[in-house]
């Protein structure tokens, strides 16, 4: 199986961790945006990473595959059967893609992946106002649902957390000071999953990486 997509890509990383964690092993394709590599395309017609192929079947978005993943090795869970934990689970992934990712983006595109990889400058006002105006009131969501647990759904590891958690890779990489007074459970919660081993072991190589870039 491969997964078609450079792990600095919050989406690509969560598919990484959730296979990871479910003990499958896929073979990491890190291209970037704007790859044309036709494999990826026949994957990804619209050049979004992740793609993903499992022999003669090629998909995209992190949740398809994730979806497809998650069938093909039900154990270990991540994803609950319990109707409102199954619900809430897929609300997280959901708020993560849509919600946080796209904020998370306005600054990492802009402050990193433009002038470190594509040799333009980012819209840097649009990062600053990401991140004075639209990230506070999304941490402050979060700072109010996180459990004592340490997880989200269910008070053990569900695809909720890979979700919400990869994220903060990405604010890691752009050293983002995020207040620990205001969101201090948030970013214990987020410390702790971001220490698994199916989550490190891709940040520590993206860290390197960006050293090196
Ligand atoms: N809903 C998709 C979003 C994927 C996505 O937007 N990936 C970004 C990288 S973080 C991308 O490929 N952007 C390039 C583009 O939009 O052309 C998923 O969950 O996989």
């Amino acid at each position: 199986m491969i997964v078609y997509g450079s792990s600095l890509s919050p989406y690509v990383r969560k598919v990484l961790a959730f296979a990871a964690e479910k003990g499958i092993e896929v073979e990491s394709r890190p291209l970037g945006l704007g790859a044309k590599d036709p494999e990826f395309i026949e994957a990804s017609p619209f050049g979004k990473i992740p793609g993903f192929r499992d022999g003669d079947f090629a998909i995209s978005d992190s949740s398809a595959i994730i979806t497809y993943l998650d069938a093909l090795h039900p154990e270990p869970n991540l994803i609950p059967t319990d109707p409102k934990a199954r619900a809430r689970t897929i609300w997280y992934d959901e708020f993560a893609d849509t919600i946080l990712i796209s904020c998370g983006a306005k600054m990492f595109f802009n402050r990193v992946v433009c002038p470190r990889f594509l040799g333009r400058e980012g819209d840097l006002a649009a990062a600053d106002a990401a991140e004075a105006n639209e990230l506070p009131p999304i941490l402050d969501y979060l700072e109010g649902v996180i459990p004592a647990s340490g997880f989200l759904v269910e008070d053990r590891l569900t695809l909720a957390d890979l979700a919400i958690a990869c994220p903060f890779v990405n604010f890691g990489h752009l050293d983002l000071a995020l207040d620990a007074a205001r969101w201090p459970k948030l970013l214990a919660y987020a410390e702790g999953i971001l220490a698994r081993d199916s989550v490190r072991r891709y940040a520590d190589k993206e860290s390197a990486f960006l050293r090196a870039a």
